[in-house]
């Protein structure tokens, strides 16, 4: 899970997009898609009655019929508008079909904040292929980048870049990475993983240009910690998922 603060022109007020509001889920096991109708048709409104919610979602993607995923972002609608949305195609010449679930890519406009308006690209990366698609995701942001005219852009989601799905030795082959204008908010040192056993930094969010950089409130950006925050016991946490979700913070001058 992510969730953010928006940076306001007057750096004094800062406003969380709370996670619960503002987050891309991903997934189709039965009780992420659940979670997911949950969240946008109930939970919100339920726990959060002073605010609207909308959803975006992507079509189901994936390279089997059996095994799908999608990707869902849902927004506070009184302060968010979604300009855009662009499902990759995922056939760029001599490297089609990179990824298995290609990212389903929204701008948004939120024009009470800093940046006014960004772009959120999503991934949940093939454990076996890590490597690979990250380095593919940079090929997606430059796409991006020149269709919008933006370098506002936040990759974000289970990217697995930790531990033994993406090895010390693979990083020097990821754009991603060795390119400097990026900025991985979640460090290799996070623990975004539940289980009291594992600590590997899976899920990240990377930050394109220096504006947008700049919107996110220092050091905001962390694992939510389901277990924590909800009293949960790691058996419980653990019942489908392995891992905990990341959030952030950008800053606004958005009042809750
Ligand atoms: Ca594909």
């Amino acid at each position: 899970m992510h969730s953010m603060f928006l940076k306001s022109p007057e750096p004094s007020e800062a406003y969380r997009v709370d996670g619960r509001a503002w987050s891309v889920w991903r997934g189709c096991s039965l009780w992420i898609v659940a979670l997911t109708h949950l969240l946008s048709a109930s939970l919100c409104c339920r726990f959060d009655p002073k605010h609207q919610y909308k959803s975006v979602s992507s079509e189901r993607l994936g390279r089997s019929d059996s095994y799908q995923e999608q990707y869902v972002f849902i927004y506070r609608s009184s302060t968010t508008t979604v300009m855009d949305e662009y499902q990759y195609p995922d056939d760029r010449p001599g490297d089609e079909d990179a990824f298995s679930r290609e990212p389903f890519v929204v701008r948004f406009k939120a024009p009470q904040t800093a940046v006014k308006e960004f772009v959120l690209i999503p991934q949940h990366t093939t454990p076996t292929n890590t490597t690979k698609e990250l380095d593919a995701l940079y090929d997606v942001l430059q796409q991006v980048r020149k269709m919008w005219k933006t370098d506002n852009v936040m990759l974000l989601g289970d990217f697995n870049a930790d531990c033994s799905y993406l090895p010390k030795k693979n990083r020097k082959n990821v754009r991603l990475i060795t390119d400097t204008s990026l900025s991985w908010l979640i460090p290799d040192t996070a623990d975004t993983t539940v289980r009291s056993t594992t600590s590997c930094a899976y899920d990240r969010i990377v930050v394109h240009g220096e504006t947008f950089d700049r919107a996110i409130v220092p050091s905001s950006a962390k694992a939510f910690n389901f277990q924590e925050e909800y009293g949960l016991t790691e058996k419980q946490v653990t019942f489908k998922k392995t891992k905990n979700k990341t959030k952030k913070s950008l800053k606004s001058h958005l009042h809750n």
